[in-house]
C-alpha cells in the first residue's frame, strides 16, 4: 500500500457537560485527526493528546510537531505490506506515543478497507459486541451523582467508574454502595493520592470496587506495588503504562492486577496487541479505556476492545454521552443490555461526515508525496 498523502487536522469539539477530575475541568475536547490516502481508499485515525499537558506530557501542539516534522516524513511515499513496516521506519522517535497511536490508526484503518476487511478482524478481535461502562466526572454533591448514575443505568451501562480525588472519594463509593449493593462499581485518581492515603484505600477495600485506577504518581510502578500488597481489590494501572516493558514490570512486580489499555497512551495498536497477548498469558485482566474520542477514535477503540481478554467493560460510551454531533455516521450507541456493536464494513466501518468534521475543525495541513 503507497502512502501517497496524509492530512492533519486539529479538532476541537464542545462536550455535553463539563468533565471534572482530579486534573481540572474540560469544557471541550482538542484532538488530532490524521488522514491517511492510499491506493484510492482514507484511512482515520485520531491522535488523543489533549489541549493541555495533565493527563499526559503530550498536548495536541506537541503531537502536532511531532507528527509533521518526524512521523509523517518518514512514512509518506513508503509502500508497505504491513503497519509494523510504517512503524519500523520511526523507532527512531523516542515517546510520543500519541502522536505514533494517531498516526498508526489511519494507517490500519487504510490498510484495512485495501484489504476489504474489519478493523476488528485485522487486529485479531473475535467479538461482535463489547461490553460498555460509562466514566463519570467528579460531582457537586452526592445527589448530583446519584442522578447521574440512574440514568446511565437506565440507558443499558454495565459499569459506573467514577473520579476521585482527595476529599471526593469515600462518600460518594459508600452512598452508590448503599443505593446499587451490586454495582460495578471502579474509581479512578488519576494520580491525585500518595502512601499517605493508605488508611483511605483500606477503607475503600470493604466497598467491593471491581478496581481502583491510578491512585498514586503518574509514572509510578514501585509504590503502586506496595500499595497493593496491603489491598484486597485490584490495582489497575493507566497513565504508569506506556508500552510491553511497564507492563511487564507492573505485573512481575505486583503493582497491579488489572490493566488499562488506551492505544494513544501505548503508542498504538500494535504495543496495544502486544499488551493484551501477554496479559493474556499473565492472567491479567484488561479492558479499554478512553480519552473522550470522537467517533473516529471510538471506532478504533470498538474495534481494539473486541479481542478476547478485553474482560471487563471498557470506557467506550455512546457518542451522545460525550457530544452534541459526532463526527461519524452512524453515531455510537448502547444496546439497552449495556453492550456496543461492533462495526463490521471494511476498516473503522463507520463513515466520517465531512460537514461536521469541517465545522470542528480549527487548522489543517496537509502533506503530498512528491514523485
Ligand atoms: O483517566 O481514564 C482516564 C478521559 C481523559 C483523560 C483520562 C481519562 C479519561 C476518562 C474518560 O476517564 C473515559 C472516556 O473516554 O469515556
Ligand atoms: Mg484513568
Amino acid at each position: 500500500m503507497k502512502i501517497e498523502r496524509i492530512e492533519l487536522r486539529h479538532i476541537k469539539m464542545e462536550l455535553v457537560s463539563p468533565f471534572v477530575t482530579s486534573m481540572g475541568t474540560e469544557y471541550d475536547e482538542e484532538h488530532i485527526i490524521v488522514s491517511v490516502d492510499a491506493e484510492g481508499v482514507t484511512g482515520w485515525g485520531e491522535c488523543v493528546a489533549e489541549g493541555t499537558p495533565f493527563y499526559s506530557y503530550e498536548t495536541v501542539q506537541t503531537a502536532w510537531h511531532i507528527l509533521n516534522d518526524f512521523l509523517i516524513p518518514s512514512v509518506l511515499g513508503l509502500d508497505i505490506e504491513s503497519v509494523d513496516e510504517a512503524i519500523s521506519s520511526y523507532t527512531k522517535v523516542r515517546g510520543h506515543m500519541m502522536a505514533k497511536a494517531g498516526l498508526e490508526a489511519a494507517l490500519w484503518d487504510a490498510l484495512a478497507k485495501t484489504k476489504n476487511l474489519s478493523l476488528s478482524k485485522m487486529l485479531g478481535g473475535s467479538r461482535e459486541k463489547i461490553e460498555v461502562g460509562v466514566s463519570i466526572g467528579i460531582q457537586n454533591s452526592v445527589p448530583d451523582l446519584l442522578k447521574k448514575v440512574e440514568n446511565y443505568l437506565d440507558e443499558g451501562y454495565k459499569r459506573i467508574k467514577i473520579k476521585i480525588s482527595p476529599g471526593f472519594d469515600i462518600q460518594f463509593v459508600e452512598a452508590l454502595r448503599l443505593e446499587y449493593p451490586s454495582l460495578l462499581l471502579q474509581v479512578d485518581a488519576n494520580s491525585s493520592y500518595t502512601l499517605g492515603h493508605t488508611e483511605l484505600f483500606r477503607k475503600m477495600d470493604e466497598f467491593n470496587l471491581l478496581l481502583i485506577e491510578q491512585p498514586l504518581g503518574y509514572d509510578d510502578i514501585f509504590e503502586h506495588a506496595k500499595l497493593q500488597k496491603v489491598l484486597k481489590t485490584p490495582i489497575c494501572l493507566d497513565e504508569s503504562i506506556h508500552s510491553l516493558d511497564d507492563t511487564r514490570a507492573a505485573i512481575e512486580l505486583d503493582s497491579c492486577r488489572i490493566i488499562n489499555i488506551k492505544p494513544g497512551r501505548v503508542g498504538g495498536f500494535s504495543e496495544s496487541k502486544l499488551i493484551h497477548d501477554y496479559c493474556t498469558l499473565k492472567n491479567i485482566p484488561v479492558w479499554h479505556g478512553g480519552m473522550l474520542e470522537s467517533g473516529i477514535g471510538r471506532a478504533g477503540n470498538v474495534a481494539l476492545a473486541s479481542l478476547s481478554n478485553f474482560v471487563l467493560p471498557g470506557d467506550i460510551s455512546a457518542s451522545k454521552r460525550y457530544y452534541r454531533e459526532d463526527i461519524v455516521e452512524p453515531e455510537f450507541v448502547v444496546n439497552k443490555d449495556g453492550t456496543m456493536d461492533v462495526p463490521t464494513k471494511p476498516g473503522i466501518g463507520v463513515e466520517v461526515n465531512l460537514k461536521a468534521l469541517e465545522k470542528v475543525t480549527v487548522k489543517r495541513i496537509e502533506h503530498k508525496f512528491r514523485h
